[in-house]
């Protein structure tokens, strides 16, 4: 008898710069992976060879003059190839998909940091994902000042990490608005702690996810066959 899979969980991180979403990343793939969960593990802007050239061109210091309205076209434009080359086959296959970063950040840096109406980011949202979103949203969050200290250790500043304090403050206050407004998604994490207290916070939800892993998708997400997302 042919069996169905079951779709995969896509679950996203999401925080200021320097919150600590790449190394807890690490952390938490491996503790999915020990449970036994298929993983694959990417990031926005990039995850495919298209999406990570436009990266290239969104970080790079060099184009200081970007206006707000190309930076925010250039983040879907790179999330619709993410999209339809890697997240939805994978999870279409019952893979899940662990993400550096999706659409609240989009909501947060262009909408936050550069105060374009969100009313225009839904436009592009709606189009792009036709009603997709992650089933779960981790949000590190910490104080501006530390995130920005942690993250100014590694060296050269990209084009978003040069922008003043003001700009991370707002930024910070959109992510926490994002999930005032949807605490079913959202799990806050307190990232200005030690790190073995932030993994302490990660393995609580780790441990949900496994556990719900073992009923269907929590959200009805829809899922992607050939050129259409059916619903289910
Ligand atoms: N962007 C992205 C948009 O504007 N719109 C969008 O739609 C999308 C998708 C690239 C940029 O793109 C923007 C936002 C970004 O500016 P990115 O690659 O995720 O996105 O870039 P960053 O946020 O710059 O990633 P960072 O590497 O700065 O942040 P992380 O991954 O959160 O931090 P991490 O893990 O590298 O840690 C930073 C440092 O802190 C230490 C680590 O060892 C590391 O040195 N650290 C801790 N130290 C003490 N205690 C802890 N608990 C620590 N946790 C980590």
């Amino acid at each position: 008898m042919h069996q169905v899979k079951a779709r995969g969980r896509f679950i996203t991180l999401e925080g200021g710069e320097g919150a600590g979403k790449s190394t807890n990343l690490e952390y938490i793939q491996r503790r999915l992976q020990k449970a036994g969960v298929v993983l694959h593990v990417s990031r926005e802007p990039g995850g495919t060879p298209l999406g990570e050239k436009v990266r290239e061109v969104l970080l790079n210091p060099d184009h200081a003059g970007m206006s707000s309205d190309a930076e925010l076209l250039l983040m879907f434009a790179a999330r619709a190839q993410h999209l339809h080359q890697v997240i939805l086959p994978d999870l279409d296959k019952g893979s899940w998909v662990l993400c550096d970063r999706f659409t609240d950040a989009t909501y947060a840096y262009q909408g936050g940091g550069r105060g374009i109406d969100s009313k225009r980011i839904r436009v592009l949202e709606d189009w792009v994902q036709e009603g997709f979103q992650p089933d779960m949203t981790l949000l590190f969050d910490l104080p501006v000042e530390l995130g920005m200290k942690r993250a100014g250790k590694r060296g050269a500043l990209d084009r978003f990490e040069q922008e003043q304090e003001i700009f991370f403050e707002q930024v910070r206050e959109a992510y926490l608005e994002r999930a005032r407004q949807d605490p079913e998604r959202f799990r806050i994490i307190d990232a200005g702690q030690e790190l073995a207290e932030v993994q302490q916070q990660l393995d609580d939800v780790i441990e949900e996810l496994i556990t719900s892993s073992r009923g269907p998708s929590s959200r009805g997400q829809s899922i992607f066959k050939g050129s259409e997302y059916l619903k289910f």
